[in-house]
C-alpha cells in the first residue's frame, strides 16, 4: 500500500478514579492516537505512552513530535508499505518504540480490513476469550484499598495486581490475601527498589503472589538475577523487555522467569508476538501488560493475549475499569472474561463524535509536500 497522510488525534479522557503507581498519580488518559490514510483504506492505532516519561523515557508529545518529524515522513515516502515492513522502514530512528507501534499498528489495521482478516487470526490466536486481571493502584489507605479490591473480585477478575513502593508492601499485601483467599495474586514496583531491599523483599514469599514484577531499575538486569536467586517468588520483567531478544537475554541469564509483553514496549504487535514465540521455546509463561489504553488498543491487546503461551491472566481490564465512557463499543467482563474481536483488522469502530468531542488539540494531518 501507498501511505497518503497520517493523522495524529490528542484526547483526554478522564479515568474513573486516580491510578497512583510508584511513579505517581495520573486522573485523566492524555490519548494519542493514529490513523494512517493508505490507497488500500484507513487504519487506526493506539500509542500507549504515558502523559509524563515517568514509566518509560518515552512520553506523548515525543511521540507525537517523532512521528510528525520522522516516522510518518519516511513512511509517506516509501514506495510501498505493510505492516511487516514498518519496523524495516522506521529502523533509521532509535528507540521510540512506543512512537513505531503506534503506526505499525494503523498500518495493520488498514491492510487487514483490507483483506477482510482480524488481528487475533492473523497474530495467531489460540482462544476466543481470554483470562483478565486488574492492576490496582496504591490506595490512600488499607481499608479504601480492600473496598477496591472487593469490587473487582465481586465483578469475576481472576486475578489481582497490586502495585507496590516502599512503604506500601507487606502490609498491603497481606491484607488483601487475607480478603481474597486463593485468588491469583501478583505485585508490581515500577522500578521503585534497590539491591539493598533485597530482603526485604524476600518477606513477600510468604504471601503466595504469582510474581513481582519489574522491582529494580529497566537497565539493572543483573539485580533481578540476584534478586530471582534470594527468593521463592517467581520475578517477572516489565520495562527492562524491550524486543524478543532481549527477553531471551534476561531469562537465559535467570532475571526473569515469567514475562509481561506490551506490544508498545517491545514495538508493535509484530515484535509482540516474536517475543511471545521466544519465551514459549524457552517454556517461559507470559502474560499481556496494559498502558491504561482505550477500547481500540485494547482490541488488540485482548487478540494478543489469546496466543497459547498467554498462560496467565492479563492486565486486560473492561472498558469500566477504566473510563466511563470508552471509544469504542466497551469490552464487558463475562465470567473473568474478555472476547477476542472477530472482525477485520482491531474489529472495533471508533466513535468518532467522541473521538471529536473529547478532543484537546486540532487534528494534525502529516501528507507528503
Ligand atoms: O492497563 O490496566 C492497565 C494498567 C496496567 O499497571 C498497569 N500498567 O507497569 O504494568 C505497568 C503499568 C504501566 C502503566 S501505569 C500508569
Ligand atoms: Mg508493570
Amino acid at each position: 500500500m501507498k501511505i497518503e497522510a497520517v493523522e495524529l488525534h490528542r484526547l483526554a479522557m478522564p479515568l474513573v478514579r486516580p491510578f497512583q503507581t510508584s511513579f505517581g498519580t495520573q486522573a485523566s488518559r492524555d490519548v494519542l492516537l493514529v490513523r494512517v490514510r493508505t490507497s488500500i483504506g484507513d487504519g487506526w492505532g493506539e500509542c500507549v505512552a504515558m502523559a509524563a516519561p515517568v514509566y518509560s523515557s518515552e512520553y506523548v508529545e515525543g511521540c507525537a513530535a517523532v512521528i510528525r518529524d520522522y516516522l510518518a515522513p519516511a513512511l509517506i515516502a516509501a514506495d510501498d508499505v505493510s505492516a511487516e515492513s514498518v519496523a524495516g522502514i522506521l529502523r533509521f530512528v532509535i528507540g521510540n518504540r512506543m512512537a513505531k507501534a503506534a503506526l505499525e499498528t494503523a498500518v495493520l489495521d488498514a491492510e487487514l480490513r483490507f483483506i477482510g482478516v482480524s488481528f487475533g487470526e492473523y497474530f495467531g490466536a489460540t482462544r476466543a476469550e481470554v483470562d483478565c486481571g486488574v492492576s490496582v493502584g496504591i490506595a490512600p489507605s488499607i481499608d479504601e484499598l480492600l473496598d477496591e479490591v472487593q469490587s473487582y473480585v465481586d465483578a469475576g477478575y481472576r486475578r489481582i495486581k497490586l502495585k507496590i513502593k516502599p512503604g506500601w508492601d507487606l502490609e498491603p499485601v497481606r491484607a488483601v490475601r487475607e480478603l481474597i483467599g486463593e485468588t491469583l495474586l501478583q505485585v508490581d514496583a515500577n522500578t521503585a527498589y534497590t539491591e539493598a531491599d533485597i530482603d526485604h523483599l524476600g518477606a513477600l514469599d510468604e504471601f503466595g503472589l504469582l510474581l513481582i514484577e519489574q522491582p529494580f531499575v529497566e537497565e539493572d538486569i543483573a539485580t533481578h538475577v540476584l534478586l530471582a536467586r534470594a527468593i521463592s517468588t517467581p520475578v517477572c520483567l516489565d520495562e527492562s523487555i524491550v524486543n524478543a531478544e532481549i527477553a531471551v537475554d534476561a531469562i537465559t541469564r535467570g532475571a526473569t522467569s515469567i514475562v509481561n509483553i506490551k506490544a508498545g514496549r517491545v514495538g508493535g504487535y509484530l515484535e509482540a508476538v516474536r517475543s511471545h514465540d521466544v519465551c514459549a521455546e524457552l517454556e517461559i509463561p507470559v502474560w499481556c501488560g496494559g498502558m491504561l489504553e482505550t477500547g481500540l488498543g485494547r482490541a488488540a491487546n485482548v487478540a494478543l493475549a489469546a496466543l497459547e503461551n498467554f498462560t496467565l491472566p492479563g492486565d486486560t481490564s473492561a472498558s469500566d475499569r477504566y473510563f466511563a465512557e470508552d471509544l469504542t463499543e466497551p469490552f464487558v467482563l463475562v465470567d473473568g472474561r474478555l472476547t477476542v474481536p472477530t472482525a477485520p483488522g482491531s474489529g472495533v469502530e471508533l466513535r468518532q463524535e467522541l473521538v471529536a468531542g473529547l478532543a484537546t488539540r486540532p487534528v494534525l494531518s502529516i501528507r507528503s509536500n
